[in-house]
């Protein structure tokens, strides 16, 4: 089916909520970090700042070298909450099909709602309208066949933008983009294509062969394959699905068939972190693993194995493994999949009858969670995974 999805970023997001409050910053270069020292990191910057190279992340002390007029502001994170709160409330009145994909932006399935590009066009402008009238604050807004590109759109789009990205336009306007403007794609892989394969754009990424990428990047490299198509099937999972999910699952389609265990060794424990750690955002822990295998022919099979109740991605990948080396697949597989399921809001162990191993699990992976918030995901991973360093 054709879909049609919007994605909802605001522009410098707790900049412009300072800014508003405090109109004399207008048209000055602003930043905002968790504490004004010149230790702390900078969380935004309005876009005057960002002409002057300001960013966010960057240290203050540096951010202050570049920009000597800054003027840094202490965020203040429950009013940013509260905001983003009343904004969502108005994306659920066109569709209750939003996935909130962070504090300031989201993702609305629109394929229902919306006769055709043009339709959803005019609903973003009223989106735009109602929220730059009630709330005082700029926003960008992308609309696209799938999230992938709505991303790209709004990212193209910004500041104060709305692009249309539609589906016969995607080849020629992908063609020039450089590739770190995907979202998923970020330095470290851009300079592994620019030293490797002299890639730069997503036009010269969609000439290189599949296999030449998987030898570098492995598994990430059908996503790779895929963005630079412009080719995304994830599907927008609504906030109230989340809420009441019964199950948390990750899947992943091979370009090719394969039954290379190395290979599939390495998707098990790239799904299994990705499904634990969705878990542990829910605070909900797993008392079953399912996995599931499709193979060339379709036939798919799922076998489920009980566990003790965790969000560890080292617990469940175990088991998914275990699962895998139970059915001793010959046959060429297509899909891989992994649902934790049976969940529980909380562990049955107190603290002190959980052994020591699987406690040193559980601070590795909650702090690793944390490092990947703060500093993006590939900060961190599992030793045996960062050969990829893309997972
Ligand atoms: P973003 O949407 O990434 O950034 P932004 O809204 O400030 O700017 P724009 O979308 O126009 O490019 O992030 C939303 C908010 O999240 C941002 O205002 C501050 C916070 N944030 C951090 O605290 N640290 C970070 O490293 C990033 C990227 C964002
Ligand atoms: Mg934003």
């Amino acid at each position: 089916m054709k879909r049609i999805i919007m994605h909802i970023d605001m522009d410098a997001f707790f900049a412009s909520v300072e800014i508003r409050e405090k109109p004399w910053l207008k048209g000055k270069p602003v930043a905002i970090s968790g504490d004004i020292s010149k230790r702390s990191v900078i969380a935004t910057a309005s876009y005057e700042a960002r002409k002057c190279g300001v960013h966010s992340a960057m240290p203050v002390f540096k951010a202050l070298k570049l920009c000597p007029k800054l003027i840094l502001i202490k965020a203040n994170h429950k009013k940013y909450e509260e905001i983003s709160r009343k904004i969502r409330k108005i994306f659920y009145s066109y569709s209750p099909a939003t996935e909130t994909a962070s504090i300031d932006e989201a993702f609305i399935d629109l394929s229902h709602r919306a006769k055709d590009f043009e339709e959803a066009r005019r609903m973003a402008e009223e989106i735009k309208e109602k929220i730059e009238e009630k709330f005082r604050l700029p926003l960008t807004i992308g609309i696209a066949p799938n999230k992938l590109l709505a991303k790209l759109g709004s990212k193209l789009g910004k500041p104060n933008g709305l692009k249309v990205i539609l589906p016969e336009e995607t080849e020629p306007l992908l063609k020039d983009i450089p590739v770190d403007k995907i979202s998923g794609i970020g330095q470290k892989t851009a300079e592994i294509l620019k030293n490797k394969f002299n890639v730069r754009t997503l036009g010269e990424l969609k000439e290189v062969p599949l296999i030449s990428l998987y030898n570098i990047f492995k598994s990430y490299a059908v996503f790779l394959h895929n963005a630079s198509r412009g080719i995304d099937h994830t599907p927008v999972i609504p906030d109230y699905e989340k809420k009441q999910s019964k199950s948390v699952g990750n899947s992943m389609t091979f370009p090719f068939d394969t039954n290379n265990f190395d290979y599939l060794n390495d998707v098990l424990k790239y799904l299994s972190d990705t499904v634990a750690k969705r878990l542990r955002t829910s605070k909900l822990y797993s008392k079953s693993v399912i996995l599931i295998i499709r193979y060339h022919d379709f036939k798919t099979i799922t076998k489920r194995k009980k566990l003790r109740p965790t969000n560890t991605s080292k617990a469940i990948y175990l088991t998914a493994l275990s699962i895998l080396r139970e059915i001793k697949t010959k046959d060429k597989i297509r899909l891989i999949g992994i649902t934790a399921t049976d969940l529980v809001n909380s562990p049955p162990l107190t603290l002190f009858d959980v052994p020591k191993e699987i406690k040193n699990t559980e601070i590795i992976e909650k702090t690793m969670d944390k490092l990947r918030v703060k500093y993006g995901k590939q900060i961190v991973n599992y030793a045996s995974l960062s050969k990829n360093k893309h997972f």
